[in-house]
């Protein structure tokens, strides 16, 4: 393809010209990142090609990721560092007069996925990649990815993600591969002349599921793994009779339209059920393809069905693609002839589940009448796993009609995912320590009861390689300076920085890094947003999803408190701050949308008041997205992972930040907890109630948000300030439903319990930032521990202890 810069030059001018038709003096910076993209992807296709040839004729066993969800962001940097191409490329690029990083701002993230666990995906699909193991990842191709979200009159707006609009540059269409899925009809029981049972399925609608593969590039490496998104089209023939029988084009328009809606939407709502029939389709579209895809992979290597788990593993991202077990023990036992015993106990060799959350409101749970109208056949094997399980049930604890009523899959008119997800497979896996406790000794307690083998945990973890070597290259640069480079390929080795703590300089270089992303943001922010930021203040930034277990609003509450001691004492000595926040709040989501609007308020209240603005600023940066986090966590001093605890499962954004020298301000929940173990006290700061004791509350009720409300003056000054006349009411009644939520109805997440111990840290913070040195030694043990939280160390247990595959030995 090209391995130096004049080749890379000529490929480059080459391919402006007879692709796009343009020359270096009339191609726009679009041409330009187009052009450089497809000449990427062409040599992406060399070791693509000899991957899959590779991993069939070794016979490798695959593990395929199914997730209705991945959140890949940009590609384009991504895939020139992990080829080794970044230098070359960028320096090529300047001498024709382009910069490479202008160029990576024209691509539009594939945002195809909510939050934490579709980026967890995405960081997976690298390190399996990375790590040269055969691991795919399967997926929905959205047309709208996770919307656009605009600020207007300080409330959220969701604009569609039309990310299409712009070509994709990194997919190969495959119709040549394309698979047909079922919805409705009937199922028939038909016997033969041996007296065997099958079923027939008629009157069904039928749908075209085309997969457009993405690859996915391994880290110095050759391996190009593939990510594999689907499609739903109309199928040539529906589309023909539709036509004909109608013979209406409109009707035969809408037909259409309500067929490729299964594609159309990622469902931007990361915490409520949502009881809408196209979420159960677009699941079911997803596995069934997904699954006769794998199927039809295994059966080009011509072994028997008894080595298919020996050859597949299928693991599923939290329950969204659980029916993935009765779709296989369809195909095994319909399509391919297999008994119920065999299918049966190769699904569940085959098919591993994590969960990723506790929430009660994510527990996804059909009702029986629409999965057995929308999957007729599927809905009839959940039955019988379902019924032989209970039976089983009924042996080991006899009479125990609660307990059987607790685990079963199928009760009170509705199939509960999660116990088919735990049921019909080998391993169930929690995403942290504490989150994996929770669920073994409450949330799943009789289910650990029953099958204690298969429970394990796998602490997330995010690459490195997009993270901090690709986010933040100069601080990459410092370390390799400080302990050479080999941490790039093995990122514990960041542990080496432990040894340098007396190193002056090296606490000096890591200070003037942080501020020079801090001022290369503050630029950014100033385009794009016009509000002036200072790079001397503290840069505190929450960034995820926006929910009340997260609690923004606690956040929030901190800065109407800030500013009202800033009021009352103009004297006041307090280091100066910047808030960032990025949020999206699901569309339904009402309470959401108003701490969106809260923080927009206070950011307009605070930083056009002259008393305070040099003290405290506040920012809301609009469309929180991947390529946002990549621009402010290098620039970020504080990190806030202030989550009620027990309830973040893990977070991933904390591993971030931490990676890149922010300190932690933080609940002792999910990752979190981990990440304080490895650094130690001095290096994190923690508050709040424990898991144990926000349990304990629930479970006793002696929790009163009025008593605190009474008792402290401060939280009662503020929380007034919501309701009466105030700078941040405007005398409006907009956010009487937050002071009802935390007032009136108990304050569901311990804002106000919370509230005194958070103050009081976040001044530690304060006083902290101003000894310089010991901050940037604070700042330098985090990124040193950050190395357990390389998602290469999470893959590498899934790959030993779950998937059991190692590592492809090249044929070469
Ligand atoms: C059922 C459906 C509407 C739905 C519910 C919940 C769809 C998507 C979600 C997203 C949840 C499960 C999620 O993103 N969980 C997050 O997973 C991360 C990766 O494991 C964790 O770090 C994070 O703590 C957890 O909230």
């Amino acid at each position: 393809m090209f391995s130096d810069k004049k080749e890379f030059q000529e490929k480059f001018k080459k391919k402006l010209e007879t692709q796009f038709g343009k020359t270096l003096e009339t191609a726009t910076e679009y041409d330009a990142y187009r052009t450089l993209g497809s000449l990427v992807q062409d040599k992406i296709s060399e070791n693509w090609v000899k991957t899959k040839r590779e991993y069939r004729e070794n016979q490798n066993k695959q593990v395929y990721y199914f997730s209705m969800e991945f959140l890949m962001g940009r590609m384009l940097g991504n895939n020139l560092l992990n080829m080794q191409l970044l230098h070359l490329v960028k320096e090529g690029m300047e001498e024709l007069g382009l910069s490479l990083s202008m160029l990576e701002e024209k691509e539009k993230d594939a945002g195809l996925g909510n939050g934490g666990l579709g980026r967890l995906a995405a960081c997976f699909l690298d390190s399996l990649a990375s790590l040269e193991l055969a691991g795919h990842g399967y997926g929905m191709r959205y047309k709208y990815g996770m919307f656009d979200q605009q600020i207007i009159d300080g409330k959220q707006v969701e604009l569609p993600d039309d990310w299409l609009s712009q070509q994709f540059l990194w997919e190969v269409r495959r119709p040549e591969e394309a698979l047909e899925v079922r919805f409705g009809g009937r199922i028939n029981a038909v016997e033969n002349d041996e007296g065997d049972l099958h079923f027939e399925h008629t009157g069904y609608e039928q749908i075209r599921a085309v997969p457009y593969d993405v690859p996915v590039v391994g880290y110095n490496n050759e391996t190009v793994n593939t990510l594999r998104l689907w499609s739903a089209e109309p199928t040539v023939e529906d589309t023909l009779k539709k036509a004909e029988i109608e013979s209406h084009f409109g009707h035969f328009l809408d037909h259409k339209r309500s067929l490729e809606a299964i594609s159309e939407f990622l469902y931007p709502d990361d915490s409520t059920e949502d009881g809408k029939k196209l979420r159960l389709k677009q699941e079911y579209f997803l596995v069934s393809s997904g699954v006769q895809s794998v199927v039809r992979s295994f059966e080009q290597l011509g072994l028997p069905w008894s080595a298919f788990s020996d050859k597949v593993a299928i693991h599923i991202n939290d329950t969204h693609p659980a029916l993935v077990i009765p779709e296989l023990m369809r195909i095994l036992m319909d399509e391919k002839g297999l008994g119920w015993e065999e299918a049966w106990d190769l699904t569940q060799a085959t098919v591993s589940y994590t969960n990723h959350t506790t929430l009660s409101e994510a527990l996804e749970s059909w009702p029986v009448d629409m999965v057995r109208n929308l999957l007729p056949r599927v809905f009839m094997i959940i039955d019988e796993i379902n019924e032989r399980f209970c039976q089983g049930l009924w042996k080991t604890y006899p009479g125990e009609f609660d307990r059987i009523a607790d685990l079963a899959i199928v009760a009170d008119g509705q199939v509960k995912m999660a116990h088919l997800a735990i049921v019909g497979s080998h391993s169930v896996n929690g995403v942290a320590k504490l989150h994996t406790e929770i669920l073994k000794k409450r949330e799943m307690k009789r289910f650990y009861d029953t099958f204690p083998e298969r429970f394990n945990n796998k602490t997330n973890g995010i690459t490195h390689r997009r993270w901090l070597m690709h986010a933040n290259p100069s601080l990459s640069n410092l370390i390799t300076e400080s302990i050479g480079n080999e941490w790039r390929e093995d990122p514990k080795q960041l542990k080496r920085l432990l040894d340098k703590k007396e190193d002056v300089a090296l606490l000096d270089s890591l200070h003037d890094i942080k501020q020079e992303n801090k001022r290369s943001f503050s630029n950014w922010v100033k385009e794009t947003q016009g509000i002036t930021v200072d790079p001397d203040s503290i840069y505190d930034v929450q960034i995820k999803r926006l929910h009340g277990y997260k609690r923004q609003l606690m956040n929030a509450l901190h800065i109407m408190h800030l500013y009202n001691e800033l009021k009352a004492d103009p004297t006041l000595d307090i280091m100066p701050r910047t808030f960032f926040f990025g949020a999206k709040a699901a569309s339904g989501y009402h309470f959401a949308k108003k701490v969106i609007q809260l923080i927009n308020r206070i950011a307009n209240v605070v930083n056009n008041d002259p008393d305070v603005n040099s003290y405290i600023k506040v920012v809301f940066l609009p469309n929180y997205s991947v390529s946002l986090a990549e621009k402010i966590i290098p620039a970020a001093n504080v990190s806030e992972q202030i989550s009620t605890a027990s309830k973040e499962a893990s977070g991933t954004g904390n591993m971030k930040f931490m990676m890149n020298g922010a300190l932690t301000v933080g609940t002792m929940d999910g990752a979190n907890v981990e990440i304080h173990d490895f650094v130690g006290d001095d290096h994190i700061y923690t508050f709040g109630l424990s898991s144990e004791e926000v349990l304990e509350y629930y479970r006793n009720g002696a929790y009163s948000s009025r008593e605190i409300y009474e008792q402290d003056e401060r939280v009662r000054n503020t929380l007034d300030q919501l309701i009466h006349y105030s700078p941040f009411s405007k005398g409006e009644t907009d956010f009487q439903e937050i002071y009802d939520a935390l007032v009136t109805y108990n304050d569901e997440y311990f804002v106000l319990k919370d509230f005194a111990d958070y103050v009081l840290t976040q001044k530690r913070v304060s006083q902290d930032y101003q000894r310089k040195r010991q901050w940037n030694l604070k700042s330098l043990v985090n990124i040193a521990h950050s190395g357990a939280f390389s998602s290469d160390r999470t893959i590498q247990e899934y790959a030993g202890d779950i998937w059991h595959i190692e590592r492809v030995q090249s044929l070469k």
